[in-house]
């Protein structure tokens, strides 16, 4: 074991010689003597066991894409990237790899585990005093870290760099479906989302539009000038976001084929030849992802694309997902050639079913495939979870290397930590189940702790049929996550928001105009979490550290001025909610209804809030302040020169509204527009003043509430002297 330090105060264990993960990019770690190590650390041959203890009150959270709730004590994870599309209770492990977790204690600590391989963490599960780690080998760092909640995911974040940043349309409302399978379909969702004045930025091209699920080609049937058609819909502001798969077509004559064996590009088996694996097309070969060559090359694939005028994509099937095996299937089918004819009983008859559903996404599989990391021949199985992460890093350099100023759109599905700097994630296949609704609530924190600050779930549900209400209540919560994305599974009842009822389709409407309405808050808050590595969504413990916030699991905190307590429930039309201290509700039905009734001054406690169906509750933070516009149906025709703040004002409010071009990576060197919003009561008047640099601002006008429960507009006109911001 060696030990190091940084002057902050994180302490590194470096068991062994690990194989790199790219996590970590700060190297402010020094060498130091052994330090006390928490828990108990017992080494095997072959892995390590860690066990710590937990007092009867600790809260964890943390571990990023998983089932349960926010706090994490109970049950068992794993982080082993799985294509599972049935996320119920008892699943372990989903498509992310995220072995971060803070544990809420009287001081409070949290952990790192730094390993490409497999580790479960059974968080007081099998004891309930206990957290035991275990990892599948004997070669990682590990990070531990004290502080306070907040200071944890901070110094963690600090390590691991900024997160991916989209383009600003990546704000929009995005429609998908798998599939929209040819150009009159795509078009006639164009022109359906402007028919019923809904907004919208992007569609979504599931594998039907390719040539047999050929990654970069286009079906030339069923988009027959497809550079036109995509320039089409740009001048319309619609974005097309075509989805690329893990696995190559195995195909003579298949440019990406033939290149790949040709240079020896694909993963390989034990004796050298290209493992044969079957996804959608068929039966494929992996691009060997680990080996950067291999990344150069298919990142200058999706040139091909980019040269059509396409400006995202999605990255599926990357854990990777597995349908069979050359060999899983000639095994299988011979086991049950075996079992013919004979009387099976119980157990029999089970192995032999089992034998069949067991053929996907094996570990025989994954243990079958070689990598050549950068020279070095390595297992499959032992660098598992980094699979999905260098397929998306061959993606965002390929996308550098195209554009280097520009930001691309980029979601992929499977994911480790280290990913965050180069995509963001969708959760995968949930379904349309109100569960998937709060498990969606429930997610979020976890997933900025792991620095995927761009992220949202299938919003109404992947598979399975969504009633109006859940889409509506889904709706209710997902217009404040980065990524809204409607997204269904083929077979399942349609979900764009004309499928049902003409009610349900404007209440619908209201609630995603107001999604277009909180972007400048929306988008302020996520580049300031990702700029000083704090969270979008957190639980109430992250900034309330009495004992009551550590209970609450289906209410968030939305940046610096909002907490959000959403319905998930079928039929309900309210709900408990806990309020640390005194806040406004703000019961939003739409934008244009702004009007004093709508707010609700509430003291700290315990309540029961009625919520009708075309009702967002937001609570207002006392002394912060949201900032809107009126909504558009595009991102881009936005008009941000005019604004409106809301804010429960008792005495002061301090915001600081960031923004910027929302195209080019000048944000990373502080091109940014920013202004500074402060607020005073004094003597029953509000007194404001605004400093900013952003020449383009014209009014503000504000609605603020006193701590009467009254409210005062006040129209703050054409701006303020020089315009210079310090
Ligand atoms: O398992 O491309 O998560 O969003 O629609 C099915 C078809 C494969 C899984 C993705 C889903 C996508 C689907 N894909």
């Amino acid at each position: 074991m060696n030990f190091y330090q940084t002057v902050e105060g994180i302490n590194k264990i470096s068991f062994g010689d690990m194989i790199p993960t790219e996590t970590i990019l700060q190297k402010r770690f020094v060498k130091t003597d052994s330090f006390m190590v928490p828990g108990v650390i017992q080494k095997s041959e072959k892995r390590f066991t860690w066990k710590l203890d937990l007092n009867d009150d600790d809260v964890i959270y943390g571990l990023g894409q998983n089932v349960r709730g926010m706090n994490k004590r109970g049950f068992v994870y794993e982080s082993f990237c799985s294509d599972d599309p049935n996320h119920t209770p008892d699943k372990k492990s989903l498509y992310g790899a995220h072995n971060f977790f803070v544990v809420l204690s009287d001081k409070p600590w949290g952990i790192y585990i730094d390993f490409a391989g497999k580790v479960t963490f059974d968080i007081g599960f099998e004891h309930k005093d206990v957290l035991k780690i275990e990892v599948e080998g004997i070669d990682f760092d590990a990070y531990v870290f004290t502080g306070t909640y907040k200071q944890i995911v901070n110094q963690f974040r600090s390590l691991i760099g900024q997160s991916y940043v989209p383009p600003k349309w990546g704000f929009g409302y995005q429609q998908s479906r798998w599939s929209y399978v040819d150009q009159e379909e795509v078009l006639s969702i164009a022109d359906k989302f402007d028919e019923h004045d809904l907004p919208c930025d992007a569609i979504y091209l599931d594998i039907d539009y390719m040539e047999r699920f050929k990654d970069f080609t286009v079906s030339e049937e069923r988009f027959p000038a497809f550079q036109s058609f995509v320039t089409d819909m740009k001048s319309r502001e619609i974005k097309l976001i075509p989805i690329i798969d893990a696995g190559v077509k195995i195909e003579s004559g298949y440019d990406v084929y033939e290149e790949g064996v040709k240079n020896d590009y694909f993963c390989n088996d034990a004796s050298g030849h290209p493992f044969v694996a079957a996804v959608w097309p068929g039966k494929v070969h992996f691009p060997d992802f680990f080996n950067s060559q291999v990344r150069k090359w298919f990142g200058q694939k999706y040139h091909h694309l980019l040269n059509m005028g396409i400006e995202g994509f999605w990255n599926d099937m990357n854990e990777p997902a597995i349908f069979y095996s050359e060999q899983g299937l000639k095994d299988a089918i011979s086991f049950v050639n075996s079992q013919a004819g004979k009387n099976l009983d119980i157990y029999t008859f089970f192995d032999l079913k089992d034998k069949i559903l067991n053929i996907s996404n094996s570990e025989v599989d994954y243990k079958s495939m070689y990598h050549n990391y950068d020279g070095v021949k390595v297992n499959h199985y032992d660098v598992h979870n980094l699979f999905g992460y260098f397929m998306t890093r061959a993606a965002a350099e390929g996308f550098e290397d195209y554009a280097p100023d520009k930001r691309h759109f980029m979601i992929t599905r499977a994911s480790h930590i280290g990913m965050a700097k180069h995509s963001g994630i969708w959760t995968g296949d949930n379904h349309s189940w109100w569960e998937h609704l709060k498990l969606n609530i429930q997610m979020m924190p976890g997933l900025g702790m792991a620095g995927f600050l761009y992220s949202g779930a299938d919003t109404g549900g992947f598979g399975g049929e969504a009633s109006g209400e859940l889409l509506t209540r889904w709706l209710q919560f997902s217009i404040f996550t980065p990524l809204l994305r409607n997204h269904s599974a083929l077979g399942t009842r349609k979900q764009e928001p004309w499928m049902f009822e003409t009610e349900t389709l404007d209440r619908i409407r209201d609630v995603v105009k107001m999604r277009y309405a909180l972007i400048p808050y929306l988008y302020s808050e996520f580049m300031k979490a990702n700029f000083n590595h704090e969270l979008l969504f957190a639980p109430l413990s992250y900034e309330y550290d009495d004992l009551r916030s550590k209970q609450v699991e289906d209410q968030l905190l939305l940046g610096d001025s909002l907490m959000l307590a959403p319905v998930y429930e079928q039929n309900s039309r309210g709900r408990s909610v806990y309020l640390p201290e005194k806040m406004v509700l703000w019961k939003v039905t739409a934008f244009e209804h702004l009007n004093e009734e709508a707010f609700e001054l509430m003291e700290e406690g315990y309540h029961f809030v009625d919520v009708a169906l075309n009702e967002i509750p937001l609570y207002l933070k006392p002394g912060k302040l949201v900032v809107l516009t009126k909504p558009e149906n595009r991102v881009s025709n936005l008009d941000e020169s005019n604004l409106v703040v809301v804010g429960y004002v008792p005495n002061k409010a301090i915001y600081e509204l960031y923004n910027d071009d929302g195209l080019t990576k000048g944000y990373k060197s502080g091109d940014s527009l920013k202004t500074m919003l402060k607020v005073d009561r004094h003597k029953n008047e509000y007194q404001i003043s605004v400093d900013t640099n952003d020449m383009a601002l014209k009014s503000i006008t504000f609605y603020l509430i006193d701590d009467n429960g009254k409210w005062h507009v006040i129209k703050q006109n054409a701006i303020m002297d020089e315009s210079h911001y310090v």
